[in-house]
């Protein structure tokens, strides 16, 4: 029993001797917990005695345990009490740029912004809004010669992040640390996070295809409608979403007997047609009694309850709720299982996790109130207020909701969506934006966004393509989509009772910039598998800011019309008017080569992408999905730099199960080289055990080098 930390955490004591003294503020006591990282807390008693979540925060070393004074760090955070609140602050050298803190609205760059830590539903949220979906207490610092460092506040609390004056996190209860970063890149940093917080696993390659989404595709014969019509129009898709319409009364884990009686049935159709099917679960409960769910929780003793014990009651789509209590593994356990059964019965590929913040109706805050209680496991830090958990009820969830289809077996890879989530999330779920606007303002946002939840350890996001909420005009929808089918996670969706919003929706002229758009991202899906992998294996992010190009450039530090795909691909996005004059770094023609991946003339309404000189990017064949066919057909985009050299990667598996971590891919490494007139492109090396099936055609286009090059491209698989 550790008693002193639990009453010291119920109490809400003060720790930190110097606050009991009244000194304004004190260095912290750093200890090195790994390579150039440091935890810092406000003096060794704090690091001592407080109370250590493991499963949220495992890198923290244990109480008591010997620590390693880490004493040459350049980054010292101050600690000080104010008001009651903990405040560390961290100063930062002139010219650093600030980045990260998670799923924030607003520009790539966050220095002079701020935001708090408190997982909130955020319908139609503004570039001012300071609490969205989900929580990451991390800031990424990138100096002015490009070295970085990072640092994480170590609390699963409400902590407002204010970067107006350097680094400052500020927060109420509990003493907690915070983890410093400190790196000669913002990749190495980056990577790093990655190190201690979790990457994201691999997923299904069927999950980096584009997705189609509606609130709501119903009754099922409409999404059979949906998918009739991508596949007659040639319109490259690869899943369907079931949003909540599909529920009795909304009510999760059951199917509307009229609109949707054989759940297994349609996902039977749409696998027939090479679409895989997502379908949403809430976490509220309808208090009905006789219903399954509601039943089985309340016998397991399931709820999050009031201090008093009685299970927490909020309104939320079925009607009254209650709130599974995400924070004990039993329930976790319960919940899967409801997943793995719910799974088998409609046939659903992957769950969407929504209003996990979670959101509740007609409430204080829209949610449950601070007070109420969780039984959480000892792993999680004990017994607390919801004040403590509320940031990490919907990473739990989208947990739980992950280990139930991980329970399908071997064969398959879960895939997860989830609206709310915390730092570290990456391991259960893929997020998306929420309920963005159909604006100018909101696609602005959406690449910043990306990019800062890709530099906080989130790699697989991406918005509503289209907006959310309201209506849009076809020339923006196609803006949208060209943006949107470059981004890690790629899906149209809307809000119900509005205007349709799937490719065909604007008429034919719009419909065929959509075709192109798809089509470039189906081309890429060989590369962009390769990145996804690389991003599961690093932590580096998918779509990455094109500072990472260069991070001592001052210049790039800001730009938020070039993004980059990996390392090698970078996307202009020149179409949009207020970019058009922007200074870019595809304007260097040595460093960056023009590619067209589509046939015939590129569109000046559709981004612009080029390859690094210096890399191999391949492609594949046009697909109607992603598993249409194998890869048999590889182009080789190939641009080589000034001595006339490329290289670049190709990771291919059976693109689901868990064959891959046994040595079942291939990664092949990829070769040219110029030699008088002649650039000759070969297989170098291939790692792992895996063959792809068929006949491999390789084909070379070469972007850039030597005028009348004769080309070779390479032999065999
Ligand atoms: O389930 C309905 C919607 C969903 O379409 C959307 O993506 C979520 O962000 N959901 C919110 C609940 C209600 C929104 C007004």
């Amino acid at each position: 029993m550790r008693l002193a930390p639990r009453l010291v955490r119920a109490l809400g004591i003060a720790l930190a001797p110097f606050a009991l003294l009244g000194i304004a503020h004190a260095q912290g006591f750093g200890e090195r917990i790994g390579e150039r990282i440091v935890c810092f807390w406000p003096d060794s008693a704090a690091r001592d005695l407080a109370v250590r979540a493991p499963a949220l925060f495992p890198f923290l070393p244990a109480p008591g345990a010997p620590a390693e004074r880490g004493t040459d760090f350049a980054v010292r955070p101050e600690f000080r009490m104010q008001g009651g609140g903990r405040v560390v602050h961290i100063e930062t050298p002139r010219g650093t740029t600030l980045y990260g803190t998670g799923e924030v609205p607003g520009g790539l760059v966050r220095n002079g912004r701020l935001s708090v830590c408190w997982n909130t539903d955020a319908y139609g949220y503004d570039a001012n809004s300071p609490s969205l979906y989900q929580s990451h207490p991390w800031v990424l610092a990138v100096r002015p010669d490009g070295s970085s460092f990072g640092v994480i506040a170590a609390t699963p609390g409400r902590v407002t992040i204010d970067l107006t004056h350097g680094i400052e996190f500020r927060a109420q209860g509990p003493v907690f640390p915070v983890v410093v970063i400190d790196r000669p890149s913002p990749q190495d940093v980056v990577r790093a996070l990655a190190d201690l917080t979790g990457k994201m696993p691999l997923p299904p390659r069927w999950a980096i295809g584009f997705q189609q989404c509606r609130y709501s595709y119903a009754p099922d014969s409409e999404v059979v409608r949906i998918a009739r019509e991508f596949r007659a129009r040639g319109l490259p898709c690869d899943v369907l979403w079931m949003d909540i319409d599909y529920m009795d009364g909304h009510k999760p884990f059951t199917f509307d007997p009229r609109g949707f009686p054989h759940p297994g049935t349609l996902s039977d159709t749409l696998h027939a047609r090479g679409f895989k099917s997502v379908w949403i679960l809430d976490p509220g409960i309808k208090q009905e009694p006789g219903d399954f769910m509601y039943e089985s929780g309340l016998h397991g003793g399931h709820w999050v309850t009031m201090p008093d014990g009685t299970p927490f009651w909020g309104k939320v789509w079925p009607g009254g709720c209650n709130f599974p209590d995400f924070t004990r593994a039993a329930t976790r356990a319960w919940w899967s299982a409801s997943v793995l059964a719910f799974a088998q019965r409609s046939g659903a590929d992957g769950i969407w996790n929504d209003m996990n913040e979670p959101a509740v109706f007609e409430a204080a805050g829209k949610s449950m109130p601070e007070t109420a209680w969780h039984r959480a496991d000892e792993s999680l830090g004990g017994a607390g207020y919801h004040a403590r958990y509320h940031n990490v009820y919907g990473m739990l969830m989208a947990r739980a909701s992950w280990e139930g289809l991980k329970a399908r077996g071997p064969e398959r890879r879960p895939f997860v969506l989830s609206r709310a989530n915390f730092m570290g999330g990456q391991r259960w779920a893929a997020a998306w934006t929420g309920d963005n606007r159909a604006t100018a303002g909101h696609l602005a946002m959406a690449l910043p966004m990306v990019l800062n939840l890709g530099l906080s350890g989130q790699p697989f996001a991406g918005p509503d393509i289209g907006g959310y909420a309201g209506p849009i005009a076809g020339e923006d929808f196609a803006a949208w989509m060209g943006l949107g089918t470059l981004l890690p996670f790629s899906r149209a969706h809307t809000e119900k009772g509005g205007i349709r919003k799937e490719p065909w929706s604007f008429g034919p002229k719009v419909e065929a910039l959509c075709r192109r758009a798809l089509q470039t991202r189906y081309r890429l899906l060989p590369y962009l598998y390769t990145v996804f992998e690389e991003a599961s294996r690093t932590g580096l992010p998918v779509a990455r800011p094109a500072f990472f190009a260069d991070p001592a450039a001052e210049w790039l530090r800001e730009v938020e019309h070039e993004f980059l795909i990996g390392g090698d691909v970078l996307v202009d996005l020149r179409f949009r008017p207020e970019w058009k004059e922007a200074k870019r770094l595809s304007d260097d023609p040595s460093a960056w080569r023009a590619a067209t991946v589509i046939p015939g003339e590129p569109s000046e309404a559709l981004p612009d992408l080029s390859v690094r000189a210096g890399a191999i990017v391949p492609l594949g064949p046009i697909m109607n999905f992603s598993g249409e066919r194998p890869l048999d057909d590889v182009e080789l985009l190939v641009a080589p730099d000034a001595a006339g050299h490329a290289e670049g990667w190709l990771y291919e598996d059976a693109g689901d199960g868990y064959g891959y971590t046994r040595g079942e891919f291939r990664r092949t490494h990829l070769v040219a080289e110029t030699h008088g007139r002649t650039v000759r492109v070969r297989v170098d090396r291939s790692e792992g055990t895996w063959t792809p099936p068929g006949e491999r055609k390789w084909r070379v286009t070469l972007l850039g080098g030597q005028k009348g090059a004769v080309v070779e491209a390479p032999a065999g698989r």
